[in-house]
């Protein structure tokens, strides 16, 4: 909902997370009180195991923020685990085919109520039993299983070059909500060392056709970025949804500024 009110204000407005590779409630803590509508965990490349994914996705969503955690592979147990920790999205990296995305969105949704709540939404085959998701949201079983469908945002990341070549279908998946790119896997896909994206007319080409083929089926477009002005440029280009960087990222830019300044004393 902080992502949807966000996207869906006027005017425009990009909705802007960041992004946790290291584990740790007081870390997501302090990240999500920075003024981000998002803060993703990221469990394909980060440091973060079941637990710390619980912590850090509590303390996220305590905050009023949405946390969204990145899970490593489009797994029915991975999806469940994660969702069952009070996530109020997932983003699935590698994400290459329509068929996996239609898997991935059924591991998802429970499934549909007979009654007006949920009949009409995407059905699936996710498992009630997690007690854990609807003290997150702060209501009782029946009433998350009744809105989690309408509530559980779906991105996939398309990076590879068989993702690139199925982006319109994929974007056309029921219950897909955004499709986002992973520059640097995409580079690497094609064949290209991943950090020089930016400057590969190429890639920048692949990445226009992503944004479109979202667009085109009414869902939002996402992209990884790592600093003030890429977000805004993306924006403008007219992605929705953008993280500034990362942690790591952060502490490694601190580290070295500030250690080159001492290397002049
Ligand atoms: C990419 O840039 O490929 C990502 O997936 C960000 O981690």
């Amino acid at each position: 909902k902080v992502m949807a009110d966000a996207a869906q204000s006027n005017p425009r407005k990009p909705v802007v997370g960041s992004w946790l590779m290291l584990p740790g409630a007081s870390l997501a803590r302090m990240t999500a009180q920075m003024g981000y509508d998002f803060v993703l965990v990221d469990c394909e490349h980060g440091d973060i195991a079941d637990a710390a994914m619980h912590a850090s996705v509590g303390a996220i969503a305590a905050q009023g923020v949405s946390p969204i955690v990145r899970i490593p592979a489009p797994e029915n147990w991975l999806v469940k685990r994660t969702l069952d920790t009070g996530a109020h999205g997932i983003l699935c990296p590698m994400m290459s085919t329509v068929e996996d995305a239609r898997a991935l969105v059924s591991y998802a949704k429970f499934p549909a109520l007979k009654d007006k709540r949920t009949a009409e939404m995407v059905s699936g085959v996710r498992g009630v039993g997690s007690p854990f998701a609807p003290a997150v949201f702060g209501m009782g079983m029946g009433e998350y299983v009744a809105t989690a469908n309408r509530n559980t945002f779906i991105a996939v990341q398309i990076e590879t070059v068989e993702g690139l070549n199925n982006c319109e279908e994929i974007a056309k998946v029921d219950g897909v909500d955004m499709l986002f790119i992973g520059p640097n896997d995409l580079a690497s896909s094609m064949g290209y060392p991943p950090l020089e994206h930016p400057n590969i007319p190429e890639v920048q080409e692949a990445i226009k056709r992503v944004l479109g083929a979202a667009k085109a089926a009414g869902k939002y477009a996402g992209m990884f970025c790592t600093a003030a002005e890429q977000v805004q440029a993306r924006f403008e280009q007219g992605f929705d949804l953008m993280n500034l960087g990362a942690d790591v990222i952060a502490l490694g830019v601190w580290n070295a500024v500030e250690l080159g300044k001492l290397k002049n004393i």
